[in-house]
């Protein structure tokens, strides 16, 4: 069940009635689908649904526009497209609405979205990439509405750079850049900002881009003129309309119900984006919602009785319906047995799709059953454990949590005996816990051969006579190195082009490399990480610089909801091995201080973030990214840039491996943890307590997530017996997370002597100027004092309370 794409100029009645008959019995099977899975929802068997009914037509429409190596941006409500571009079966549907956990029946998401959440596969079962330009791409769906504006710019802007930079391998990513990127938005989500950042950047950038806004006047319950200014989005935006002197879009308005006229806007739209590659607007009008917005609850509270008249009348199947029949295309009785069969084709998919989800945990619970009836049988609680036996058996619909839940409550009734059928039943649930976790919790991180952590280790070497060089240099010179190594590397950001980033660590390679590889952009970070996100996506290399660590709050929402999850969220079918490059810590003043770690770092799992101490060690992260297949985070010291670092000579090959820590001094008495430019804080401390006989030893995380997969910290309070946490950001920060590390994952509590401590910036941003810092964050005496307090305790005698 496809769409046939709009190939020929002349074909005969049949050819056209035969194409027409296609296309209305896939909106029909689309609407069936929608209807039956709200039923799945209201009878219990799904959680949740949000479909594609009201919106089939010009999804057919777009899905004839649509061609290989083309790639998709989307929302929940794209389901009658996927299913004309042949990427979802009916069955697959069905699928998605149960959380069926095997990726060859629910291949979206293996079951880890709820149903309406759409993907293709881009990388194989290894994690390597298919052929993109033979098939047809979806990026991965994520739910927080207008989320998929700025990974469509990037999916965007990929086939320009595939187009104009030369030099790279294209092969399994583009054919001379001829490929579109479509986007669709509802049309409340185009209040968000980042529908209008998108927008603005797309003009500017001038990328094939097709966005597509379906308008059915409604964000759930809210009216459209709570929502756009003149209730009509292609009206405000007109502005952005080109013309004969100025770039700009193309902007077409069509209804919504309409067949022919929508098959003609959607060719338009096509040609002139993938040849020109001019960003298009198509905003679909007269959109209906036949079921309210979502199975949670009924438009019929919000819709007025003229409103669901006209729906009912403007729904785009019955007039497609109608159309076919006025334009004696085909007679009613078709249509009628038509719409039979695939009644009766959508209840078989469904059917099929149940017991495909259903019959593995039955036969799971066959397991578990046998086992508790032996333990019951074996055990003077039997009673007990035949209640949970039945219970369990009787359940219709069972899940994996009633069988756990019922087996490991089991076990609590013969604590305290010894037997074969106990031993058998422990081990089964381990084993099956172990089975099963992977289902719901792999991918996180690339699972192939290029996970970052295989990277190994490379040392920078030195001549003997080294010069000693600004960090910026070494960072310089490295990205120059990158760039000529790998052609399909590039870096863009605010001031990164023309003169090489704010503080040069780019300087003079926008001159060697192009200003399409080495660009500005606009104030628009959400966007920048945006086009990293979807250029990785095609399988380009990007560096998306953000220029400070306090602005990366603009970009953490599509850094956390989108970039950190497309791994986790495909289970393993898609990546966006995108480095984000920024600069941070101990600065000055509210918005300049660069140490909001701690929220980061909560809220960016599946992305790695790296904290190097300066420019070497940053360099080598970079290099190590280059050849690893993730997305990380590396924030550069901004304070140390103009230090001096010998220049290694192995420049673009020294690699600086992640998850590993450094001692970067040796003591005997306590152990001190940091990162980044605090360290050069905590080593004139180490200085000055070294003075009055305190020995501390140093450690720089150096990599926070993830975090000293060696252990080496414990190793180091194996010795030291006392550990303190010295970090910028505020209390329950980083500094709470990496102790938390500490104690749990390596369970240091056992050697410590002293209570761990903590040593963390005031709880409020840092106040601007020297005394401001001073009074904010950690300083060298509070430091000094901090571990000096610790000593006192330990003994008054040898370190007197010194205030
Ligand atoms: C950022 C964000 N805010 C709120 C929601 C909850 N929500 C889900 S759909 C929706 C309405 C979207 O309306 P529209 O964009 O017009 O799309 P439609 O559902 O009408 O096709 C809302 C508010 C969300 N998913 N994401
Ligand atoms: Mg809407």
């Amino acid at each position: 069940m496809k769409t046939n794409p709009n190939t020929k100029t002349e074909i005969t009645f049949e050819d056209f009635k035969a194409e027409v008959l296609n296309d209305y019995k896939l909106a029909v099977t689309s609407r069936e689908c929608s209807f039956l899975g709200r039923r799945e929802v209201l009878t219990g068997k799904a959680k949740f649904g949000i479909f594609g009914d009201g919106k089939e037509i010009p999804q057919i429409a777009w899905a004839k526009a649509f061609e290989n190596g083309d790639f998709r941006s989307g929302y929940y409500r794209d389901q009658t497209f996927m299913m004309a571009i042949g990427e979802l079966t009916i069955e697959q549907f069905f699928a998605g609405l149960y959380a069926n956990t095997d990726i060859k029946e629910e291949p979206m998401s293996a079951g880890r979205q709820m149903g309406g959440h759409f993907a293709t596969h881009s990388l194989d079962a290894n994690g390597h990439w298919n052929n993109l330009t033979e098939q047809k791409n979806s990026s991965a769906d994520i739910s927080p509405t207008a989320g998929q504006m700025p990974r469509l710019l990037g999916l965007a802007q990929a086939s320009k750079i595939y187009r104009e930079v030369k030099g790279i391998d294209t092969t399994n990513f583009s054919k001379e850049g001829n490929e579109i990127a479509w986007g669709t938005i509802g049309n409340a989500s185009t209040s968000e900002g980042l529908f209008f950042e998108t927008i603005n950047a797309a003009g500017v950038l001038q990328v094939p881009m097709v966005i597509s806004i379906w308008d059915d006047n409604y964000g759930i319950s809210v009216h459209a003129r709570h929502q756009t200014t003149k209730e009509n989005i292609s009206e405000i935006l007109k502005g952005f309309q080109r013309n004969g002197e100025e770039k700009g879009y193309e902007i077409f308005r069509v209804d919504g119900w309409n067949y022919p006229e929508l098959m003609d806007t959607y060719q338009r739209a096509a040609q002139i984006s993938r040849k020109e590659h001019v960003p298009v607007m198509i905003h679909v009008q007269e959109l209906t919602q036949p079921q309210g917005h979502s199975t949670s609850g009924s438009h019929e509270r919000y819709k007025d009785q003229e409103r669901l008249a006209w729906e009912a009348e403007y729904d785009c199947n019955v007039q497609m319906r109608k159309w076919i029949i006025e334009n004696n295309i085909a007679l009613d009785d078709e249509l009628v047995a038509l719409e039979r069969n695939i009644k009766k084709d959508v209840r078989q998919g469904k059917k099929a799709a149940w017991e495909a989800f259903i019959n593995p945990i039955i036969a799971e619970r066959k397991e578990a059953l046998s086992l508790l009836e032996n333990l019951a049988a074996s055990s003077p609680n039997g009673v007990f454990i035949r209640k949970l036996k039945n219970d369990l058996e009787a359940i219709d619909e069972p899940l994996r949590k009633d069988l756990l839940s019922a087996t490991r409550k089991a076990l609590r009734f013969v604590v305290s005996e010894s037997s074969a059928e106990k031993l058998t039943l422990q081990n089964w649930i381990t084993n099956y816990i172990n089975a099963i976790q992977p289902k719901y919790s792999s991918h996180l991180h690339s699972e192939s051969s290029l996970n970052a952590l295989n990277q190994g280790e490379v040392v920078p070497t030195y001549d003997a006579d080294a010069e000693e060089v600004d960090g910026r240099v070494v960072l310089r010179d490295n990205f120059d190195a990158i760039f000529s190594q790998y052609p399909e590397t590039l870096i863009f950001g605010e001031d990164a082009g023309y003169i090489g980033d704010v503080n040069q660590g780019l300087e003079g390679l926008q001159d060697k490399y192009g200003a399409l590889r080495v660009s500005d952009t606009g104030i628009r970070e959400a966007t920048i990480i945006g086009q990293g996100i979807g250029m990785a996506m095609r399988g380009l290399r990007p560096i998306a610089e953000i220029q400070y660590l306090d602005y990366i709050l603009y970009a953490l929402q599509i850094m956390s909801d989108d970039l950190a999850t497309v791994q986790f969220r495909t289970k393993g079918r898609q990546k966006a091995p995108l480095i984000v490059r920024t600069r941070g810590h101990r600065l000055e003043g509210i918005w300049h201080s660069g140490s909001q770690m701690g929220g980061v770092l909560n809220l960016v799992r599946g992305i790695h973030v790296l904290v190097p101490r300066n420019m070497t060690k940053a360099a080598g992260f970079y290099n190590t990214l280059l050849e690893s297949d993730e997305p990380a985070l590396v924030v550069e010291c901004l304070n140390g840039y103009r230090l001096k670092e010998k220049l290694p000579n192995n420049i673009g090959e020294f690699k600086t491996p992640l998850g590993v820590v450094e001692t970067i001094r040796e003591g005997d008495d306590i152990t001190l943890v940091s990162y980044g430019s605090t360290l050069r804080l905590v080593e004139q401390a180490a200085k000055e307590l070294q003075a009055v006989g305190i020995d501390a030893e140093i450690i720089d995380v150096q990599s926070l997530l993830p975090f000293d997969l060696n252990h080496d910290i414990v190793k180091s309070i194996t010795k030291t017996n006392r550990v303190m946490v010295i970090d910028e950001d505020v209390k329950g920060g980083a500094a709470a997370y990496i102790l938390n590390e500490i104690l749990n994952t390596q369970n240091a509590f056992q050697y410590l002597d002293s209570a761990p401590k903590t040593l963390a910036a005031k709880p409020h941003r840092p106040a601007y100027g020297t005394d401001g810092d001073y009074f904010s964050k950690p300083s060298v005496e509070d430091i000094f004092e901090a571990v000096y307090d610790v000593m006192y305790e330990l003994s008054p005698m040898d370190f007197p309370k010194l205030r």
